[in-house]
């Protein structure tokens, strides 16, 4: 399994909408398996195929509780961390060792291939959402609280679910990613720009600090 690399806000290809998968192949399911490992590596609980920039009506997901705990506060210090001990990969690779380690204890990851909403509920519920695309960011957005989701699993089997809580949240942030849209675009025009300036700007001085390096 590989780590790749997240795609970020404002990078054009987030707006793709991604094609339905043909047949849940090895290569599928390989690819899922990167995904999963990325998306546990940057301590997220959802992740589209387009956030690593492959075009294919593919999620990977996992909301287990004890996983999610403070999620944000430790991948900011894991990010420093890994920029400090970027000439230091033994470290990282044991301190990555030991995050799967605990993360396969409870593991309970979700895998869903050409997913559809075929319900959702009139009730709507307001969640502060974030996402791995857009980092440092949350706010709240208002979505259906129930949903029913018929999807491909791993094994290309066809299944459908009642979602509700997290699970129906996340599920259709992660089906928003599907459609070329991210859930900055359920905001203020204003709150987007000032989000998207500050990323680029982020971008900017990473780039000048590799440049000077
Ligand atoms: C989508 O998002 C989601 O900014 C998944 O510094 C999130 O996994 C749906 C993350 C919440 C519903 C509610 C974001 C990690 C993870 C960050 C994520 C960050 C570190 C986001
Ligand atoms: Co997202």
């Amino acid at each position: 399994m590989t780590i790749r690399p997240i795609i970020e806000v404002p990078d054009p290809r987030l707006k793709t909408i991604s094609e339905p998968v043909v047949e849940v192949s090895d290569a599928t399911r390989a690819l899922m398996d990167d995904m999963l490992e990325t998306m546990y590596h940057a301590n997220g609980i959802g992740l589209a195929a387009i956030q690593v920039g492959v075009a294919e009506r593919i999620i990977v997901m996992d909301i287990s509780p004890s996983y999610r705990e403070d999620d944000a506060a430790e991948a900011e210090t894991e990010a420093e961390t890994e920029v400090e001990a970027e000439d230091d990969k033994d470290d990282e690779e044991a301190a990555e060792a030991r995050r799967w380690r605990d993360l396969l204890k409870d593991e309970k990851p979700r895998f869903f291939v050409n997913p559809e909403i075929i319900w959702t509920a009139d009730e709507t519920r307001n969640y502060q959402e974030g996402c791995l695309s857009v980092p440092g960011f949350y706010d709240d957005v208002e979505r259906p609280a129930q949903c029913t989701l018929r999807f491909l699993d791993y094994d290309g089997a066809p299944q459908e679910i009642d979602c509700d809580g997290l699970l129906a949240t996340c599920i259709q942030h992660e089906m928003d990613h599907l459609n070329g849209i991210v859930f900055l675009d359920h905001l203020s025009r204003l709150k987007r720009q000032m989000v998207i300036k500050k990323l680029q700007k982020a971008e900017r001085e990473k780039a000048d600090q590799a440049a000077q390096a």
